[in-house]
């Protein structure tokens, strides 16, 4: 018999429990280099399994719709200074459900249907919620794009204010899910300035960078800013709206609710404000330095290995390779890497092929690694075997399994998650 209230998961519901379980050990014994992904605190898990779920709410502290929200408001108004604190900003909305849901709210209290944007292109980085064609964001709304320089890989900027005069949209985008390099927000900020766009960057995987001080800040030059708490951030899954200005308010507030969501994640709010507080101490810092360094010395590897990047290096967590001189397709490298117990994803790389079936790029990222303890030797010891891996042919495969195998093993047993 089992007792609502108290009884383990493992009791009530075993086949679940065992999926869990399984995804627990997967973790702990596979190398995480999913650039999106990272390793949360146990302080964020006990915030997310925290009974506040039970907290049905809608609206703001202090102005909500539903009775008995008065801790949900101080974890709210927590996670609201903290983000205002960590990002030097006026304004910050922490209730947006993903990084998706925020750019949506901010289209929503900017635009009307059919008004242009003009964002990064997803081959060249960019992300599906600015404006891709399958997406609300490009169904609803006119959708331009800016590219890279095919000979550099990175953003052309003259070629976004040729783009940005000939558009004229109403709102400039930048940020995306696979630019490896630093971007120039001043300029970007001045292109929307001469043609009266609004400027949104969405810093969705370097906002930890950000936080931590080893990427530039969006925010003096930005009027919006959205971000994901995931990724770099090392918090749970879930979207901020930021802003240097609090001039956005109210259209941001009644975007967000009840403009494109309803009632609260609660328990995530909790988890918001765990993840900011944590980003707020000196640890975090050090945690960001050796990301970029970390991602440095993968990339590095990398290329001696013989192995190409986009742009040719990186200066965030994203290292991004060009698959071409090795015959693999993305899908092929990311299954490959997966037998060795290294996780990634297959990518575009700028101008690929539309269809992801042929998509020549892998995309790495280092925060996982860097939060679980790695350092720049055991990057730059995994960019020699993911090569080694990459640029196999049928008589070595094999071998180069085996060791990558056991490269992984050990350095995962050397650098435990959740022990205990
Ligand atoms: N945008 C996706 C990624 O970067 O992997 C999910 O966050």
């Amino acid at each position: 018999m089992h007792d609502y209230f108290s009884s383990a998961l493992a009791q009530t519901d075993p086949a679940i429990a065992k999926a869990l379980n399984q995804e627990l050990a997967r973790q702990q014994t596979q190398i995480e280099l999913i650039a999106s992904e990272n390793i949360v605190s146990r302080a964020v898990l006990d915030a997310l399994g925290h009974e506040m779920t039970n907290k049905t709410l809608e609206g703001y502290p202090g102005a909500r719709f539903h009775g008995g929200g008065q801790n949900v408001d101080i974890v709210e108004q927590a996670a609201i200074d903290r983000a205002c604190e960590l990002f030097g900003c006026a304004y910050a909305n922490v209730q947006p459900h993903s990084g998706s849901q925020a750019n949506l709210a901010v289209f929503f209290a900017l635009l009307n249907p059919g008004d242009k944007v003009l964002s990064l292109d997803l081959a060249a980085g960019g992300h599906l919620s600015h404006g891709l064609g399958a997406n609300l964001s490009g169904r609803w709304f006119e959708a331009h794009h800016y590219g890279v320089d095919r000979d550099s890989g990175t953003i052309d900027y003259d070629q976004v204010a040729a783009r940005a005069k000939s558009v004229r949209p109403r709102l400039l985008i930048a940020g995306g899910s696979a630019y490896p390099r630093i971007l120039d927000f001043a300029r970007l900020a001045e292109i929307a300035r001469q043609v009266d766009a609004c400027f949104l960057v969405d810093m969705a995987h370097i906002a930890g960078l950000v936080a931590g001080g080893v990427h530039p800040s969006p925010m003096p030059h930005a009027d919006i800013v959205t971000c994901t708490t995931t990724k770099t951030l090392r918090g749970p899954r879930g979207g901020l709206i930021l802003a240097r200005e609090d001039r956005w308010r109210g259209k941001l507030q009644s975007a967000v609710f009840p403009g494109v969501q309803g009632s609260l994640h609660t328990q995530i709010l909790a988890a918001k404000a765990v993840c900011l507080g944590e980003a707020l101490q000196p640890a975090f810092r050090a945690y960001a330095r050796q990301v970029v360094e970390n991602a440095d010395a993968l990339s590095r590897s990398l290329q001696e290995s013989g192995i190409k990047l986009v742009s040719g290096g990186t200066d965030t967590h994203i290292v991004l390779l060009d698959l071409t001189g090795t015959g693999l397709s993305g899908s092929e490298a990311e299954a490959l890497l997966d037998r060795a117990n290294i996780t990634s994803n297959r990518n575009p790389i700028p101008f690929d092929n539309p269809n992801p079936g042929k998509w020549v790029g892998l995309r790495l990222g280092v925060s996982a690694v860097s939060t679980r303890g790695f350092g720049a030797a055991a990057l730059a010891e995994l960019g020699r075997v993911i090569a080694g891996l990459l640029m196999a042919d049928d008589s070595t495969r094999d071998a180069r399994l085996s060791d990558a195998r056991a490269t992984t093993a050990r350095l995962c047993a050397a650098h435990p998650i959740y022990c205990g």
